[in-house]
């Protein structure tokens, strides 16, 4: 266990801060992810930089992403799990009142990126017999109103997990897609575009899940026996469930 080395995208806030810093306790080294220089070397000081590599790029950057992900010092070049976890939502209006902007961003964050940061690793992974975990969501299970093509990006990532799967039949590689519900992180100061108000209301005497429950649970997949993979799995609050169909009359 503690030869193995991870890289999280996203790994300077909400769930991959707090799967670096679960990963490193259990004895991971970790490559940590994000655009905001200053969290990453925050968390290498504070987890240690024999176990973190701070690597800043913006994943929709692809060439700066190879950049970084080709330099890797030698301790963390070869990488037995990538965790994609970079993401967002932006917005929750109507689709008909929505930013096309938006939309075109999580695309290219949620999918673009995802698909090509895999793609540039596959073959190490392949070579590590590794594993893949794609942060999914319930909104790319169960449809929501406002939840229009952020939903749509993570139906992507939890088929484009599946497909993976059956495409790295016999490699030995694993896939899991992890579809969280509602989790308290800076998800959604940035989906409302700052607005701390509303975060706190949403999140306010509802007991939503918290970064460290998922960081566990990526901890718990990871260290399954090599013979198990765990397809998909989707977990919530418990204080949050289904609300059923609408229909309009008139
Ligand atoms: P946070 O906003 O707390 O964290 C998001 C992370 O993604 C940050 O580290 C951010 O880093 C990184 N990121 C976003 N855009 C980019 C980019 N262009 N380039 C590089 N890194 C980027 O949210 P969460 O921890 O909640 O979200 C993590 C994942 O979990 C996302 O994919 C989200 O969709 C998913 N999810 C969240 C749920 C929730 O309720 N919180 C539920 C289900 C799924 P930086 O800004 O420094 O670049
Ligand atoms: C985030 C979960 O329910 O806010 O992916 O869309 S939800």
């Amino acid at each position: 266990m503690s030869e193995r080395t991870a890289l999280i995208t996203g790994a300077t806030s909400g769930f991959g801060a707090a799967a670096a810093r679960r990963f490193v306790q259990a004895g991971w080294r970790v490559v940590a992810t994000g655009r905001r220089a200053e969290r990453l070397q925050a968390l290498a000081g504070e987890l240690g930089e024999a176990n973190v590599h701070p690597a800043v790029f913006d994943v929709r950057d692809a060439d700066a992403m190879r950049a970084a992900l080709d330099a890797l010092p030698a301790g963390f070049a070869d990488l037995d799990l990538l965790v994609n976890n970079a993401g967002l939502a932006l917005g929750t209006l109507p689709a008909q009142q929505a930013s096309l902007d938006d939309w075109r961003t999580m695309i290219d964050t949620n999918v673009t990126a995802l698909v090509t940061l895999t793609h540039h690793l596959l073959p190490r992974l392949v070579a590590r017999r590794g594993a893949i975990i794609n942060i999914s969501s319930v909104a790319g299970v169960y449809p929501y109103p406002g939840g229009n093509a952020y939903g749509g990006t993570k139906a992507f990532v939890s088929q484009f997990s599946l497909g993976l799967r059956s495409d790295l039949h016999g490699t030995g590689v694993r896939v899991t897609a992890i579809e969280p519900g509602m989790a308290e992180t800076e998800f959604t100061l940035v989906r409302t575009h700052g607005d701390q108000a509303a975060s706190d209301k949403l999140y306010g005497g509802a007991s939503p899940m918290t970064a460290e429950d998922i960081a566990e649970t990526l901890l718990w997949v990871a260290g399954l026996p090599p013979h198990l993979n765990i397809n998909r799995l989707e977990l919530m609050p418990t204080s949050q469930s289904f609300a059923g169909f609408q229909v309009h009359r008139g």
